[in-house]
């Protein structure tokens, strides 16, 4: 396992080395590394990490980046391990960085509707901190308990409320971060313009740890929506989709945060698996279902506009159904249908994920073209269609559980191919990280690739942050 240290420092030297800088109990080397470090959300990429190693600094990150460029091993930086694509596998026989000691909330600037957080710090912990000032931290996704703000950056995570307040990327005011070299960039300004020069910490987000290791954020807050309005809608055909949006969106004049689309037999599939424990929402058998939730301030106002919007889309024919959550407890219930996945997908496993993009009005040909060739791969192919479709973000889960050895890549190339050609992205929200490796040049140019290269031998020469992830290296 610790083969690769043997070229500039024997292994024994070298933990000693690392526990110089972060202390005896916080590294760990070969079988003495919790299983919990080999393997992330899916069980799906296994690794054999040499060496685990947990700073509590940022100054503590920059030695051991010291350390991993003078030995030439690479360096896996890890957040909450919720990522779907292999991303923190890490290197075998390489350094996996654990931001999880660094989970400090340094700040909450009420006035200037910010906060300062550490990379190990857990989505909910910030959601949570920063509603307890009456502020809103809009970035929310189903592993909110789990992920943390480093891996939200490093992978420029999207979820539920891209729709309103936009990705990670469209949060983060400012970046502290270690380089390769172990040079530390810090750029923590609470300012929402800066045009001085160059964004680099834009570079970092969603560079999924090959360019530099996240180790703390300021991040923009908004005003506590008081108020929610959820419902769920059904449509009789994809085609009123773009139509409903764009209409909910005017008519809800910029408080639309959420549009969840769900296929009929998803719907069913999921419910299906929640009854035990939940009541069904609203009949099985439409073809389509929309999650739909506005955030306001105004209780009242905000209610009779979404019920008088929803009669409108009714008598318009827009939508076929609606069911209105008329308590906290029937939103969650109406959440739980697009959310609490894991348990209900667990029939199905292995599966396969994906999260494509491309315009709403591409989305039912990509679709049809997917359920069209599933078959010539797959015996019996189960496929759900779900997701954030106001983003235009697709999320396909397709069962292996009848598909041989090549099953997993066949459906790949079955999927992207279809991407590919209405010109959308192979990786929407999730990254790159090592499973899509090889896709990325479906939906992205040869000269693009080329620019990400340069970029990323400028900043780390030697390869040793976070190699086999994002860009393929020749
Ligand atoms: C979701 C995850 C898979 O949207 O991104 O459920
Ligand atoms: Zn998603």
């Amino acid at each position: 396992v610790n083969e690769l240290a043997a070229g500039n420092l024997e292994a024994a030297e070298f933990v000693r080395e690392l526990k110089t800088i972060v202390g005896s109990a916080q590294v760990f080397a070969g079988d003495a590394i919790d299983p919990r470090y080999r393997r992330d959300l899916l069980g799906k990429f296994p690794g054999r990490p040499g060496y685990v190693v947990r700073p509590a600094s940022v100054e503590e990150v920059a030695a051991v980046m010291r350390l991993a460029t003078a030995s030439g091993l690479p360096v896996t930086p890890l957040g909450g391990r919720s990522g779907t694509v292999g991303g923190t596998r890490g290197v075998d026989g390489g350094i996996i960085l654990s931001l999880e000691r660094m989970n400090s909330i340094r700040e909450v600037d009420v006035s200037a509707h910010t906060m300062t957080v550490e990379a190990g710090v857990v989505l909910q912990a910030a959601q949570e901190a920063a509603e307890a000032q009456k502020l809103l931290l809009p970035l929310d996704l189903g592993a909110r308990g789990s992920a943390t703000i480093g891996g939200a950056i490093a992978t420029n995570a999207g979820g539920n409320r891209v729709l309103r307040w936009g990705m990670m990327r469209d949060m983060v005011l400012g970046v502290e971060a270690v380089l390769a070299d172990g040079s530390i960039v810090r750029s923590l300004g609470k300012v929402l313009k800066d045009n001085a020069g160059y964004d680099w910490k834009q570079l970092m987000i969603g560079s999924e740890g090959t360019l530099g290791v996240v180790t703390a954020a300021v991040l923009r807050l908004r005003p506590l929506p008081t108020t929610s309005q959820t419902a769920l809608l059904a449509l009789d055909s994809f085609d009123k989709m773009p139509d409903l949006l764009r209409r909910l969106e005017g008519r809800f004049a910029g408080t639309l945060s959420s549009f969840e689309a769900m296929w009929g037999p998803f719907y069913e599939f999921v419910s299906e698996a929640q009854l035990i424990r939940r009541p069904r929402p609203m009949r099985t058998g439409h073809p389509f279902y929309v999650l739909i939730e506005t955030l306001g301030a105004q209780a009242e106002r905000d209610r009779s506009l979404f019920e008088e919007v929803l009669a409108e889309a009714i008598e318009n024919d827009l939508i076929a159904d609606a069911v209105i959550a008329g308590s906290e407890r029937e939103r969650i219930n109406l959440w739980a249908v697009r959310e609490e996945l894991r348990e209900a997908f667990r029939s199905l496993h292995p599966v396969v994920g994906f999260d494509i993009s491309m315009t709403l009005a591409d989305m039912p040909g990509v679709v049809t073209e997917v359920e069209a060739n599933l078959p010539s791969v797959l015996k019996n192919p189960i496929a759900l269609f779900y997701g954030h479709a106001g983003d235009g973000n697709l999320h396909i889960v397709v069962s292996l559980k009848d598909g041989g050895a090549g099953a997993e890549h066949a459906v790949e190339l079955v999927v992207y191919s279809a991407v590919q050609r209405v010109g959308g992205s192979v990786a929407a929200e999730h990254g790159i990280g090592r499973e899509r490796l090889e896709f990325i040049g479906y939906t992205r140019s040869p000269e693009e690739l080329a620019l990400m290269r340069r970029i990323k031998s400028a900043l780390d020469p030697l390869n040793i942050l976070n190699p086999g992830v994002l860009i393929p290296v020749k």
